[in-house]
């Protein structure tokens, strides 16, 4: 909004060509997300704590998590919140893709909202239930599928890290593509949400790592030299992910081991919905598999433990899934699980970098 308000301005005031750059403005949207988070997370903790939405915990979890009791969730909103007014904010919204990004985003954060209002207001154990969740993430995911596909300039070709000459066109089954990369985000996403910090740490090295392929993507001149496919106009979602990265960094300050706030699946699911169309929009679907690589493990681990378990009529490959529940019950405290936990995602996150040099 400011973009489009003030940067008409700079003939007459030179000051405001600032707003012209897409690096600049997407400093500023890191810190608006991150103050936004950082200012009102104490006064929404109350508020939700006040509204009694607080965390009921399994008791065939580690035991370790019977203590976190009554921590309030939901948190994510006020993450949802930040991301959405500084994007407004900060982004060029004649930008399409800023809108679709923005769509999915809000919406998977409706459906964790209705998820998490229903467990923890309205007290029904389980929330939305997981067929309807799963139907309603798939229309959204769908839904941008289809817009993308019918948008004249994005292309359907897919293409693979580290081989620079096989890029195979998807065509139709684009959509289908898409929308099973950012409703699988979400879902891995959501699996990854089990410790302080251990979903939001790996978002934040996520969101910074697509905010050099954004860039890098939206380009020509870069694009072509790395050559990495050029896609025009998604050079403005780097601001969108300087927004997650800095509401990410205001939320880590309260969900920091030992956490005052969870996000809940209003967090959870918005934000790997947002990540997957990121990685959608500029033509780095698969490369999201290195970059959200703890993520991809995580729901790995629930697969296989799963199927394992169902196979062998109930045993199991780890102690217990998701994998970070292994750790815990191996004795690992939970404060060195998360910070290996983040360790393996930066890891990851520079061998995804990398790849723009390595093809
Ligand atoms: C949500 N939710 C956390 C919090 C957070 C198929 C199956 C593997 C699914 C999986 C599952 O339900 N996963 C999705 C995981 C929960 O956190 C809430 O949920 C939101 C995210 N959706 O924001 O509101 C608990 O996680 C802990 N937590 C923290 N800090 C945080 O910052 O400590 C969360 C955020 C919180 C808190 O304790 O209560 C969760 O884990 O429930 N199911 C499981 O993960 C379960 N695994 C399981 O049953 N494994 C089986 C196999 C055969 C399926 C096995 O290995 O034997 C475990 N979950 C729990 N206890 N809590 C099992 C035991």
């Amino acid at each position: 909004m400011l973009y489009l308000l003030l940067y008409p301005l700079h003939t007459s005031f030179s000051v405001l060509n600032v707003f012209r750059y897409i690096t600049f403005r997407t400093i500023y949207a890191s810190l608006t997300a991150f103050l936004i988070c950082f200012v009102l997370g104490p006064w929404a903790i109350k508020k939700l704590s006040y509204l009694q939405i607080g965390q009921y915990i399994r008791e065939d979890g580690p035991k370790t998590h019977l203590k976190k009791a009554g921590t309030p969730t939901m948190g994510g909103a006020l993450m949802l919140v930040a991301i959405l007014t500084s994007t407004l904010l900060w982004a060029n919204l004649r930008n399409v893709y800023i809108w679709v990004v923005l769509g999915v985003t809000a919406g998977f954060g409706l459906i964790g909202f209705m998820d998490d209002y229903l467990m923890q207001v309205k007290k029904q154990s389980m929330g939305l239930n997981a067929r309807n969740k799963f139907l309603f993430q798939t229309l959204i995911a769908l839904s941008a599928g289809i817009f993308l596909y019918q948008y004249p300039e994005f292309s359907t070709q897919v293409t693979f890290p580290f081989f620079k000459n096989f890029s195979p066109d998807f065509g139709l089954g684009y959509i289908v593509f898409a929308a099973f990369v950012i409703v699988g985000t979400s879902n891995a996403v959501n699996l990854t949400d089990g410790l302080d910090g251990l979903a939001i740490g790996p978002t934040i090295v996520a969101a910074v790592t697509y905010m050099v392929f954004c860039y890098v993507a939206g380009h020509v001149r870069i694009a072509d030299y790395l050559q990495i496919t050029y896609v025009a106009g998604s050079g403005e979602l780097t601001v969108f992910c300087g927004a997650l990265a800095g509401a990410g960094l205001g939320f880590l300050w309260f969900n920091a081991y030992p956490a005052q706030v969870f996000m809940g699946d209003v967090g959870s699911l918005s934000l790997g919905g947002a990540l997957g169309t990121v990685a959608v929009i500029t033509k780095q679907e698969i490369l999201l598999a290195l970059v959200g690589g703890l993520f991809v493990i995580e729901a790995l681990s629930v697969i296989f433990q799963v199927g394992y378990f169902k196979l062998t009529h109930g045993r199991r490959i780890f102690r217990m899934a998701p994998l970070h529940h292994h750790f815990e019950l191996k004795g690992w405290p939970e404060p060195k699980v998360i910070v290996r936990f983040w360790i393996i995602s930066i890891a990851l996150a520079l061998v995804a970098i990398s790849t723009l040099k390595l093809r």
